[in-house]
């Protein structure tokens, strides 16, 4: 890591890698491009973003020309983080779609069955996490579209098949596949130093339908052909095992806190719907998120948590805590 990069760079990094349209990417890329230190062990790098910018910029005027979005598919960011649920063929990632979420994807015994990647959200206690439904990765194909959903996701699931003998072949598949070019899965989500392009997503091995016969010694077998530094989490998508488990690391990792709101005229916060703030994150991101005036005229906050006594004035630089409830001052 280059020496010395401020938190706007680092941000605006984090919102790069998580950018869906040329629009949202041109901006972060300007950010950092700005923020980078200027001396010569920057150099690449500078150079790198300032190759993406220009590509950035054209296919915002290619979109422009044409009125068509450049980019196939785009699924809005909803609830506490994204999930992109990751596989081969008939691995089971619509089982565990319609498991955890209220969503009725089609899951069928043949290979292929699932077209387009479709939304759906899998509570945790009072909040939704957005999981992924995809079509499988193959070494024939890769819908174009899959690169982004991996990159701008804040966690992969990669299922593995363990009720076929075909299942950790395909799973060796999927990590080539992707192996081969600049989205790449890993333990932990970053992008690399010398190459803005080259983004590794976070993600968790998931072998399936353990309740299978030759499930344990397939398992085995996938930890000895099939070696990764992933977090591993078993489960049966269709009989439940292992899935309460996974929810629980599923929330864990998108690393947020709830703040409930509450409006200064109001007796109560609002308990029902509580924002979700990246841990670490201040009032200020919070402020800018339930509305954009309050981004210029927050003033101060009233704050009942766990870090501070009942009632407390703070400012914008306070760093929320989960469960903590907020009274917006402008
Ligand atoms: N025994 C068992 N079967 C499962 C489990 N999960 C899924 N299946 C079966 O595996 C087959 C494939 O499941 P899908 O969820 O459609 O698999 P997919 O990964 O979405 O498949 P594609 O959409 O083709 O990529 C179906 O027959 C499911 O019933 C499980 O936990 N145990
Ligand atoms: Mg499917």
């Amino acid at each position: 890591m280059p020496a010395n990069l401020t938190q706007q760079y680092l941000k605006a990094e984090e919102a790069y890698r998580q950018a869906t349209t040329p629009d949202e990417e041109l901006k972060c890329l300007q950010v950092m491009l700005q923020e980078i230190p200027k001396h010569k062990g920057t150099d690449q790098l500078q150079a790198s973003l300032k190759s993406k910018i220009s590509k950035a910029k054209k296919e915002l005027q290619a979109e422009k020309k044409s009125g068509k979005k450049s980019r196939g598919v785009r699924i809005p960011r909803q609830g506490a983080g994204t999930v992109v649920l990751l596989g081969g063929p008939n691995a089971g990632k619509s089982q565990l779609m319609a498991s955890m979420t209220r969503a009725t994807p089609e899951v069928a015994p043949y290979p292929f069955t699932t077209h387009a990647p479709a939304p759906g959200m899998m509570p945790w206690e009072d909040v939704f996490v957005q999981l992924i439904d995809t079509p499988p990765i193959t070494t024939d194909f890769v819908e174009p579209y899959m690169y982004g959903l991996i990159r701008s996701a804040d966690l992969a699931l990669l299922l593995v098949d363990l009720d076929n003998d075909d299942g950790i072949p395909q799973c060796q598949e999927v990590l080539e596949k992707l192996s081969d070019t600049k989205t790449r899965l890993a333990a932990t989500s970053y992008l690399d130093e010398q190459d803005v392009g080259l983004s590794y997503t976070r993600t968790f091995l998931v072998p399936n339908k353990i309740d299978a016969p030759e499930a344990p010694v397939r398992l085995e077998l996938l930890h000895e052909l099939c070696p990764t530094d992933f977090p591993e989490y078993i489960i049966s998508a269709q009989h439940g095992t292992g899935l309460e488990k996974l929810r629980d690391a599923v929330y864990e990792a998108m690393d947020v806190v709830r703040v409930y709101t509450k409006l200064p005229s109001a007796k109560e916060p609002d308990m029902d719907r509580p924002f979700t703030v990246r841990r670490g994150d201040t009032l200020l991101d919070l402020a800018g998120q339930v509305h954009k005036d309050y981004i210029e005229g927050l003033k101060f906050a009233r704050v009942w948590g766990s870090a501070v006594h009942d009632g407390t004035n703070v400012k914008g630089d306070y760093v929320l805590h989960d469960k903590d409830v907020v009274e917006l001052h402008m």
